[in-house]
């Protein structure tokens, strides 16, 4: 399971990379400064708070394997009139179909809207406590956090910036880091086991990682983009950024399915990133936002949601609209989650009323 272990800790990495534990702030409850539960606007361009193609990549182009809720980058050409090319012939016996490493999703497993099941009904939105708050290195680019083993593991992106990191809650301290390839733009994360799983963006591998020693094992091959992943014990589940979660296998990283992730009344939710396999559920990240909704992935239906604006003041999306919430990890044995945002200096420790 990606979230839990009761193992014994690893000793601390005598190549750890030490990092100046950020000062804790105090817990707070107190209301953001202009943020919202709702999905930001398009940024105006040429403001101050346009996202930039190099620190926002996720918005800078289409995925090259088109989710199937993608919307088709260019327009469809308008056919000019004129001569009419001849007749085609028919097309003969058509050539065997050649296997790809890794086909295109299927389509959404649900064609109508999904409704709340006796074993998922909707839970409305969740309220929260904070129980604790944890210092968070404020150049750490968030895309993957998970908990095992008593230690926080936590991916990073930015080319040249990327890093996987084994980091003590408590202190901040980095006790194990590597660095990705430096033209590579670090994503989510995920444990299978003893390996880490960490994504790339647009780079189509996907690294795999020794928990402990954080030797590089092998490497997985995908298209399209790599936004958020998690381990449900069975699956990997994997988000690339639109409104649908893809299944790939543990051990394989092979295509298994997809869903498409909708709200009560059949609106797709876009956005998907850092996601958390917690239980039969599966939450997420959705991407500008201080939003974490919790879907059903077996209907793809968003059965409850938090809205996190109030979790931090002032919020460091209003100076850097770049540093958003972003990722979620989740502690079986506390029945707590650890959430935090890029670039922000605090891990909040949080307890969802109704558990998770
Ligand atoms: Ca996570």
């Amino acid at each position: 399971m990606a979230s839990c272990g009761t193992g014994t800790p690893p000793p601390p990495a005598t190549t750890a990379t030490p990092t100046a534990p950020a000062s804790t702030p105090p817990p707070t409850s107190a209301p953001a400064l202009g943020a919202t539960g709702s999905p930001t606007p398009a940024p105006t361009p040429g403001s101050s708070r346009e996202p930039t193609p190099e620190t926002i990549p996720e918005a800078q182009t289409p995925a090259s394997e088109p989710s199937p809720l993608a919307t088709p980058a260019t327009p469809i050409p308008t056919p000019i009139p004129g001569p009419q090319p001849p007749p085609t012939a028919l097309p003969g016996p058509l050539p065997p179909p050649t296997p790809t490493l890794d086909p295109s999703p299927p389509p959404p497993t649900s064609s109508e809207t999904p409704t709340p099941t006796p074993d998922h009904p909707w839970r409305g939105e969740l309220d929260y406590q904070v129980v604790a708050t944890h210092p968070h290195d404020t150049s750490a680019f968030t895309q993957g956090l998970l908990w095992s083993e008593g230690r926080v593991y936590e991916s990073t992106g930015l080319r040249g910036a990327s890093v996987l990191r084994m980091v003590d809650l408590t202190t901040g301290q980095v006790l194990r880091e590597t660095a990705a390839d430096p033209e590579h733009f670090g994503e989510g994360l995920a444990l299978v086991g003893d390996r880490l799983i960490w994504l790339t963006w647009q780079a189509g591998t996907a690294g795999v990682y020794h928990q402990d020693s954080f030797e590089l094992l092998d490497r997985f091959a995908y298209q399209g983009q790599g936004w958020g992943l998690c381990h449900d014990g069975d699956r990997l589940v994997m988000s690339d950024g639109s409104a649908a979660l893809f299944f790939r296998h543990p051990e394989t990283f092979a295509l298994l399915g997809s869903v498409a992730v909708t709200e009560a009344d059949g609106t797709p939710v876009d956005r998907l990133n850092e996601l958390e396999c917690v239980g039969e559920t599966v939450w997420a990240n959705v991407w500008l936002t201080d939003r974490i909704v919790v879907i059903d992935p077996t209907t793809g239906l968003v059965v409850a949601e938090a809205d996190l604006a109030g979790i931090i003041s002032p919020h460091p999306a209003d100076a850097d609209t770049n540093d958003v919430l972003n990722g979620i990890a989740y502690r079986s044995e506390t029945g707590t989650f650890l959430l935090t945002g890029k670039r922000w200096p605090s891990v909040f420790e949080v307890r969802f009323d109704g558990g998770p």
